[in-house]
């Protein structure tokens, strides 16, 4: 059987990224589940404590992202559905494979650096950068955080997007290195490596700098789409997205970023518009920028329309039932707790901790 491990964090309400890239494939994953699957879909808050956090706005932003889950469809009956700090075994693990864990191969992983804004060949190790104060241990060693969270389900697939692909490397290899020194034979892994499964739309750009991800951190809310964006934001967000002064419409990632993210974003948002963003193009070639804007922007309505509706039914029943989205999580809490201490014990009895 399966076990589908992914975290989203609670940084806000998710955008059309995080729908694109990874949302909606969980909720894929949980149509097509067999009934022996196991599905884990954690709000992951540790991580997002990697940068400063409000308290009042992380406690917001934790049960808005919870209601997010449930208007995409997410089903506490059929997936585990929980706060990440609630379960302690993802710290207790991560301090495991943190002693295992190589600063060198770390200090290559892009995140901290583009969080950070630091050239891509910056050194954590290295006295000089100015903002080397700026770099935490936290945000330093969050993949190792993230292959604790994964290796702790023994989780065998994570649907994630583009951005994570390097993050899993990491974790396979974690992985390995840990049954190397510990499992009793190969045969017989102490953690399962897991696979990676990428959405179709591997990387939604931002609308106002296409050639940077479309994030929920961004300071500028005109960049990304969220998922609980009215019909009214969604066509003020597209007629201002960056484009070009190029005549026509074509399809092409590099030479017109913007352009090609409006017709990847409505292609992946409803399939059925053409066999690929490249045909779209084709088919879409003498129309104005401004009609394809507007196209985009009824396709992604269409679209979203019905998770939008679903959220404000949600919090309207947290309005009504205080408490009730916080009791959901804890339930899924303690299912994840039970299913991550077999992992935990196991991997302390092999290194001599029991
Ligand atoms: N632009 C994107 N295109 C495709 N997939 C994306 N994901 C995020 N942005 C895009 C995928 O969404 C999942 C959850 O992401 P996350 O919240 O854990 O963190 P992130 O990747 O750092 O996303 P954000 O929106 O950029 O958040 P902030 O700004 O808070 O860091 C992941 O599977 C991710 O691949």
């Amino acid at each position: 059987p399966k076990v589908v491990f992914s975290g989203i964090q609670p940084t806000g309400v998710p955008h059309l990224g995080n729908y694109l890239g990874a949302l909606r494939q969980w909720r894929k994953l949980q149509d097509e589940a067999a009934p022996d699957d196991t599905l884990l879909y954690s709000i992951v808050d540790l991580h997002a404590i990697t940068i400063k956090q409000d308290p009042s706005q992380l406690r917001q932003w934790r049960k808005e992202m919870l209601a997010s889950l449930y208007a995409m469809g997410l089903n506490p009956d059929r997936a585990v559905i929980f706060c990440q700090s609630a379960v302690p075994q993802h710290a207790e693990l991560m301090w495991i494979l943190s002693c295992n864990a190589s600063m060198g191969y770390l200090s290559r992983m892009t995140q901290w650096k583009s969080k950070l804004a630091l050239p891509s060949n910056a050194n954590p190790l290295d006295p000089s950068p100015a903002n080397k104060a700026a770099l935490k241990l936290g945000l330093f060693s969050y993949p190792v955080l993230q292959a604790a969270d994964i290796l702790l389900y023994g989780t065998t697939h994570v649907p994630v997007g583009e951005d994570q692909a390097q993050h899993l490397e990491f974790t396979r290899d974690i992985a390995n290195g840990f049954n190397h020194l510990f499992a009793p034979s190969p045969s017989a892994p102490l953690l399962v490596s897991p696979q990676t499964i990428l959405s179709p739309a591997k990387r939604v750009m931002s609308l106002t700098e296409p050639t940077k991800k479309m994030s929920k951190s961004a300071p500028d809310p005109r960049s990304r789409i969220l998922i609980t964006d009215s019909k009214e934001e969604i066509t003020k967000k597209i007629k201002t997205a960056l484009t070009d002064s190029t005549r026509g419409i074509s399809y092409d990632r590099e030479s017109r970023p913007g352009v090609s993210n409006l017709l990847d974003i409505m292609y992946y948002m409803d399939e059925s518009v053409a066999s690929s963003p490249e045909a779209l193009a084709v088919e879409m070639k003498d129309v104005s920028l401004k009609a394809l804007k507007e196209k985009v922007a009824e396709t992604i309505e269409n679209s979203i329309k019905d998770v939008r509706e679903k959220y404000e039914a949600v919090m309207n029943e947290e309005d009504k039932h205080d408490g009730y989205l916080a009791k959901e999580a804890e339930e899924g809490a303690t299912r994840a707790s039970k299913l991550a201490s077999l992992t935990v014990i196991k991997v302390k009895e092999a290194m001599g901790m029991i």
